[in-house]
């Protein structure tokens, strides 16, 4: 068997999609990490010279990079636990909803909704929730997109479970209202108890700080930030938003 490689960085959520389906066909393989997404090392850049993005998917001598297209070779790779269903309708249908959200760019807006301010928060916001609102309705009276059990729309939307609640919080935001999206809501809790995803979630202190300066650096704001000061940090910005004091001066504590 061909050595098989996952170049990733821990907080990245398509370089996660790819690690779930690794996992979810046990197939083993060596994690590589980019330590500095921002400085790239020169593995990534020769592995992946028109992107330089991880992931990126090296299986004896083929590299693969986009986290969609390795998905699909490892889908045509390795036949166990398929991730897809057999009846070729109900293939159609997972492909639509992945094409949906991708060419809605839900992850995109859900980003930005994070690490923007005003009209521009605003009207991301509301698009991710509008996507959703289409999403939900897919999910209605089912445990997973895939049925009962985990299947390759539940890996493409995975990170709606983990990355967009820590991104709710940083952003000071609400997006998935459980009484809006109650399936949602329950499909979040429903992957996020599967074993498998379980243990391949970062920390999410981690990504809660990371994602903080992530934003932080993105609005112009300078000084690195602690988890002490996230709260610190929220609460300035519900002030800000609401016009009711000036801004608090943020302490850099780590
Ligand atoms: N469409 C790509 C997106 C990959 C991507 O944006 N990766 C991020 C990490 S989360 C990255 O490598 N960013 C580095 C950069 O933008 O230079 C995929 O699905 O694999």
């Amino acid at each position: 068997m061909a050595q098989v490689k996952l170049l990733g960085f821990w907080a990245s959520p398509f370089a996660r999609r790819v690690a779930w389906a690794l996992k979810l066909k046990g197939v083993d393989y060596e994690y590589i990490e980019e330590e500095d997404i921002f400085n790239k090392s020169s593995q990534l850049i020769e592995l992946n010279p028109v992107h330089k993005k991880v992931p990126v998917f090296v299986h004896g001598q083929k590299v693969i990079a986009e986290s969609f297209v390795i998905l699909q070779d490892c889908l045509k790779t390795w036949k166990q636990c398929p991730l897809m269903p057999q009846d070729p309708h109900e293939r159609a249908m997972i492909r639509f909803w992945t094409k949906f959200a991708e060419e809605k760019k839900i992850l995109h807006a859900a980003w930005n909704a994070m690490c923007s301010r005003g009209e521009e928060k605003e009207k991301a916001a509301k698009l991710t929730v509008d996507v959703i609102e289409k999403i939900e309705g897919e999910l209605k009276g089912k445990q997973f997109f895939g049925g009962e059990s985990i299947g390759y729309l539940d890996i493409a939307l995975g990170w709606m479970s983990y990355w967009l609640p820590v991104w709710e919080e940083v952003g000071s935001m609400k997006i998935v209202d459980p009484l809006q999206f109650p399936a949602l809501t329950s499909w979040i809790k429903n992957f996020l108890e599967h074993p498998v995803i379980k243990d391949n979630l970062p920390p999410r202190d981690r990504m809660i700080i990371y994602f903080l300066n992530r934003t932080k650096v993105l609005l112009g704001l300078t000084g690195d930030f602690g988890l002490d000061d996230h709260w610190l940090y929220m609460s300035n910005m519900r002030h800000q938003e609401k016009g009711t004091c000036e801004p608090v001066e943020l302490q850099i504590n780590w």
